[in-house]
């Protein structure tokens, strides 16, 4: 791959066969650090693909294990039919997520964060304002300059590398996470991972406009945006701190 996006993403070390599995072998990226701590932010307006919007219209595959996932989140959020049936659509509980977090107005959202002891925490739902997720860098980092300007100049070479990526400019990059790993050495690091959901798109993606059915756009640059100025307030305000 001689795209921009390379010294972003984890080196690929190819295809390992054990018995009748095969394995993708990767580049370690948690790989000297000790006791990392680390953040997975996964990027975008929306985490599902349009093409499951449509099947889901076509042909509706309820689940029940989404529904419950919901109800325990808020008992309110499924309608009285989704109750009575108790399942909902993929799309729909995928959408309901990116609409009742930080997804869809700000462009991504905070999926879990695992500390230096180990403890990981997941439930960032109601962290929906760029204040609130700069609180979050803040105890991320536990304040530490060096680390949070270390992310946020990695942010910024990252958003130079995407504006000239051909690879970039012609996907559909849905459900992708940039995971933010550092320890208390000081060594900071940001990746692109999870291309699950990543698609050739026919026509050029500009990935800083709202989704519309269609467009297949995806909002990955309104959700770097954000999280680079939330950075830069993290920075400021631990600045003033000390
Ligand atoms: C999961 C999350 C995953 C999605 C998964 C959901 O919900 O949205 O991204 O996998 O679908 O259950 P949550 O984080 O709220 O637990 P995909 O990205 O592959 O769609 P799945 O259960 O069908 O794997």
């Amino acid at each position: 791959m001689r795209d921009p996006l390379r010294p972003f993403v984890p080196q690929y070390h190819g295809l390992l066969t054990q018995g009748e599995e095969r394995y993708t072998r990767l580049e370690d990226l948690l790989g000297g650090l000790a006791r990392p701590v680390i953040m997975d932010v996964k990027m975008g307006v929306r985490t599902y693909q349009e093409d499951e919007m449509v099947k889901c219209h076509r042909e509706p595959t309820l689940r029940s294990d989404m529904y419950h996932k919901m109800l325990k989140a808020d008992p309110g959020a499924p309608s009285a039919e989704e109750h009575e049936q108790g399942a909902v659509t993929k799309w729909r509980y995928l959408r309901w997520r990116d609409t009742t977090t930080s997804t869809s107005a700000l462009g991504f959202r905070i999926e879990g964060i695992m500390m230096e002891n180990g403890s990981v925490q997941r439930d960032f739902r109601k962290m929906l304002s760029l204040a609130q997720v700069t609180e979050v860098l803040l105890y991320f980092t536990k304040s530490r300059i060096d680390i949070l300007t270390a992310y946020h100049c990695r942010l910024q070479a990252l958003g130079d590398a995407l504006d000239t990526s051909p690879f970039f400019s012609s996907h559909e990059v849905i459900g992708s996470s940039l995971l933010f790993v550092h320890d208390h050495s000081g060594k900071a690091n940001v990746w692109m991972i999870d291309f699950g959901k990543t698609t050739p798109s026919p026509d050029r993606i500009r990935h800083d406009v709202q989704w519309a059915e269609g467009n297949r756009e995806d909002g990955y640059l309104i959700g770097l945006a954000s999280l680079t100025s939330s950075l830069h307030q993290a920075i400021t305000l631990a600045s003033q701190q000390q």
